[in-house]
């Protein structure tokens, strides 16, 4: 309020006449100061400000020599970014040149960078893109996107400038699995909405999107061989509303359009627990024949397969055939979490018949930690879902599990849960796991952060986003919206960048680019918001 009344008199003085101090021009040049190039979200693993800044101006052109379809649809993807803010053409060309937006795949300039690494320079003419693989040029594209203005985000024409700030910034990621669990099994989510978080997840290098597919209070994806799962045990949610499912065509769609943002699906398919939807659809899967009735309650742990009963593979076997083959990338998660009707030797039986089929159709299991309960196959991976009053022998089952050669997704519940409230007065969520406030979602370790696990043992981070109370796509951005990248940091970022204040003022300033891009987040009061 002060601000604007001081800018008005300011203006209205300028316009009499009467202003010639510098004030008014220092305050431009402080808005047109480039972003500081260690002001990106995850932190780069290195930044070494030099030189000038580049302008992007009206004749600006996106290189992309060299014959890459991907890199030039990269190439146009960034355009498509920058156009409506910047009102430039920004021609993606073929044609070599050493000024403009340059992207360099592969060659001597991409040493080093790994399957998802680039580097980024900036100086007077260029900013120069290098990777050894088109993922490494999406993710330098996140990067620059961050490096411009926040109003580069918005749809509309804006004023600029567009300048970078000169430099270069090294940067690989230290975790191949960088994850966000969405459940559109609680409440369904539409394929629009689904998109809407992927490009959102892209932002911070999230390279994989987890799929809780089934549960009990819905089956969200069409199986041609047990067509009731989707129509029938699809057609309600938490709270009674109609639910839904993706078809086969909607399903290829997420996974394309996430493949187009780099990230890889993983399909998960609960069992043997949390399968109401399933029981419901079929009496054949239930002991006593029975079939109960749709479920659109809260509560956990009291539906189970019928573990002795052939049926129940035949199913299993469908199930993972047909979701195998939706699936390019190489997980497919089986859940196993909360089984507390299943006897723990009914449970070890079935995940002995289940992880098979799995590498029958040529995936890798991933199952919630208390796989490791049973028998992990070779290679399996667990995620471990603990929290603070995780018991002893719980987290050494991991470790051990850890130490023969399992390895771990770490989604601390009371850390990386995206669907716990920040505090006692969040409206959305649950509080089981306790409160997670920002500072709490970011300030830990995956690699020192369950005893006795080799840091090796360590695959990545997820963060989950459970959807019992949420049902609309703000209620899921205010969630993850603003722990979520402290969860893609802990995934991309070296340890030794880790640090709370930069961490806090890198956060702060994401907040100008989410409003101009509509999203709903919550202005936690510990991030010091502009
Ligand atoms: C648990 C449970 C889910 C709930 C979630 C809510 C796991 C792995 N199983 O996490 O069914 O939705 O908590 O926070």
């Amino acid at each position: 309020m002060r601000r604007s009344r001081l800018l008005i008199s300011l203006l209205l003085a300028a316009a009499a006449g009467t202003v010639t101090t510098a004030a008014v021009p220092q305050q431009r040049a402080a808005a047109a100061a480039p972003v500081p190039l260690d002001r990106v979200i995850p932190a780069p693993a290195s930044v070494r400000p030099a030189g000038t800044a580049y302008t992007l101006g009206a004749g600006t052109r996106i290189r992309v020599p060299g014959n890459s379809a991907e890199a030039r649809r990269i190439g146009g993807y960034l355009a498509g970014l920058l156009r409506p803010a910047t009102g430039y053409p920004l021609p993606v060309t073929t044609r070599g040149g050493a000024d403009g937006i340059v992207f360099r795949l592969g060659g001597r300039d991409a040493r080093g960078l790994g399957a998802e690494g680039y580097r980024l320079t900036s100086g007077g003419r260029a900013v120069t893109i290098s990777a050894a693989r088109p993922a490494g040029l999406f993710h330098g594209v996140q990067t620059l996107r961050q490096l411009l203005p926040a109003a580069v985000e918005k749809g509309t024409r804006q004023p600029g400038p567009w300048r970078i700030a000169g430099g270069t910034i090294s940067d690989t990621p230290r975790y191949a699995y960088r994850g966000a669990m969405l459940d559109v099994s609680r409440h369904f989510f539409t394929v629009g909405q689904v998109k809407r978080y992927i490009d959102q997840l892209a932002q911070y290098k999230i390279n994989t999107l987890h799929l809780h597919l089934s549960d009990d209070q819905g089956w969200r994806i069409a199986i041609d061989s047990w067509p009731r799962l989707a129509t029938y045990g699809g057609s309600t949610q938490v709270g009674g509303g109609p639910g839904g499912h993706y078809t086969k065509a909607d399903y290829r769609e997420i996974v394309r359009y996430a493949a187009s943002r780099y990230l890889t699906v993983v399909p998960e398919i609960d069992m043997p627990g949390h399968t109401n939807a399933a029981l419901a659809s079929y009496a054949e899967l239930n002991c006593d024949g029975q079939a109960p009735p749709l479920y659109t309650g809260t509560k956990v742990g009291f539906s189970s397969l019928c573990v002795p009963k052939k049926t129940t593979y035949d199913f299993a076997e469908d199930v993972i055939r047909e979701i195998a083959a939706l699936t390019p990338g190489r997980y497919l998660h089986i859940g196993g979490d909360e089984a507390h009707s299943t006897s723990h030797a009914d449970y070890a039986a079935f995940m002995d018949k289940v992880q098979p089929l799995v590498a029958k159709y040529g995936k890798t299991v991933i199952g919630w930690h208390q796989l490791t309960g049973a028998r992990p196959a070779k290679g399996a991976v667990a995620q471990y879902w603990g929290y603070d009053r995780t018991g002893a022998p719980e987290r050494q089952q991991v470790a051990d599990a850890a130490k023969n050669g399992t390895r771990l997704i770490l989604s601390p519940a009371d850390r990386a849960y995206l669907d716990m409230k920040y505090d006692k007065d969040t409206p959305l969520g649950l509080n089981w796991a306790g409160y997670v406030d920002v500072r709490r979602a970011y300030d830990w370790d995956p690699g020192g952060y369950l005893a006795g696990v080799p840091a090796g043992a360590v695959l990545g981070v997820e963060a989950p986003l459970w959807t019992e109370t949420l049902s609309t796509s703000a209620n899921l951005e205010y969630m993850a919206f603003p722990r979520l990248p402290g969860i893609a940091e802990l995934g991309w970022s070296p340890a030794r960048t880790h640090d709370w204040t930069s961490y806090r003022a890198r956060l702060a300033a994401q907040g100008a680019r989410w409003d101009a891009q509509g999203i709903h987040y919550y202005r936690a009061p510990e991030v010091g918001w502009p």
